[in-house]
């Protein structure tokens, strides 16, 4: 049975994501309304106790908070823009990947519509939401994350990162960006070794152990890159692993795989240490990238 005391919540979307969404805002006792485009995907939610509207308009109207996770922002724009009668006085926490620039058009376009917008980074997938490991980037009306910060921690850790709506885009999409060059190096590894007739389950401790001794980078160079001095504390400099570098790009074309991925950070690495910063850590490399 919902807890009336709770702020009611409409959920727009059932995928994969807003499904879990909507179960633990029900989880947490909010009376919850949901709406997809494709209705049957409502019909487990319905039965664990939430409200199926027919439309995105109906669901809109049923409820002050109004939690958005569809597949990307055009999506989002679409189903706004069919129901936006419904929007004035609403709070619309769009939790759907998309850029910065899609974040703050959206605000505005929301924001002209009467209602207050937050946009969201889901730091999770999920079976991990309404678990300690998940975190939520929020960034948006401070006032509506405010308001609604009970409902949002239903999902798990909510942190607020300003008005700016485009904020939590940018910080969902660095940790993303960190995310796929870990999975990029890892396919890579599986991909080289393979070739030996080692099996990946083999491999997979051995390259979990490195790359967890190797994750001290993180700290060395965010202080390198704070300090904006690349060269303290070098333990293996740049004009070392440019030499190096090529040795994994030739040697993965020796045993027939692709070094695509590797090979734009070859490049920069070259360019940095042939601009005179061998000297130098690796890090500087981020120079390059501030185009
Ligand atoms: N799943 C994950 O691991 C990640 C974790 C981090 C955050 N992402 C983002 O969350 C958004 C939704 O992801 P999802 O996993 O729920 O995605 P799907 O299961 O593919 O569901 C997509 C929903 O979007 C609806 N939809 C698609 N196109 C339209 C449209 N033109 N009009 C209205 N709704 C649309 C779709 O509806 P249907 O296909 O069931 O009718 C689903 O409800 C996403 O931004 C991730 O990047 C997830």
């Amino acid at each position: 049975m919902p807890d009336l005391t709770k702020t009611p919540v409409t959920v727009l979307g059932l995928g994969a994501m807003g499904a879990a969404l909507a179960r633990a805002l029900l989880a947490a006792g909010h009376p919850v309304t949901v709406w997809n485009r494709t209705p049957r995907r409502a019909e487990p939610l319905v039965a664990a106790g939430a409200t199926a509207a027919a439309t995105a308009a109906e669901a809109i109207g049923a409820c002050p908070l109004v939690v958005v996770c569809l597949l990307d922002n055009d999506c989002v724009r679409e189903v706004l823009t069919g129901a936006e009668g419904e929007l004035p006085g609403r709070v619309v926490v769009n939790l759907t990947n998309g850029t910065p620039g899609q974040a703050r058009e959206l605000a505005g376009w929301v924001g002209a519509a009467g209602a207050d917008y937050v946009d969201g980074g889901i730091m999770a997938i999920p079976p991990m939401i309404a678990t300690p490991s998940a975190l939520v980037l929020y960034s948006g009306s401070a006032a509506a994350f405010e308001a609604h910060r009970g409902a949002l921690g239903a999902f798990g850790e909510a942190s607020f990162l300003g008005a700016d709506p485009g904020v939590a885009a940018v910080h969902d999409l660095a940790l993303l960006s960190g995310m796929y060059g870990m999975f990029g190096g890892i396919l890579q590894a599986f991909a080289l070794v393979g070739t030996t007739g080692t099996a990946a389950g083999d491999f997979a401790p051995v390259l979990r152990g490195w790359l967890e001794a190797m994750s001290g980078y993180i700290a060395a160079a965010a202080e390198q890159i704070d300090k904006g001095d690349y060269a303290i504390d070098v333990a293996s400099n740049l004009a070392m692993q440019a030499a190096a570098i090529p040795n994994l790009l030739d040697g993965a074309a020796e045993q027939g795989i692709s070094a695509e991925l590797l090979a734009p950070l070859a490049r920069l690495m070259a360019r940095r240490a042939a601009d005179g910063h061998g000297h130098e850590d690796v890090t500087g490399v981020i120079e390059l990238l501030r185009v």
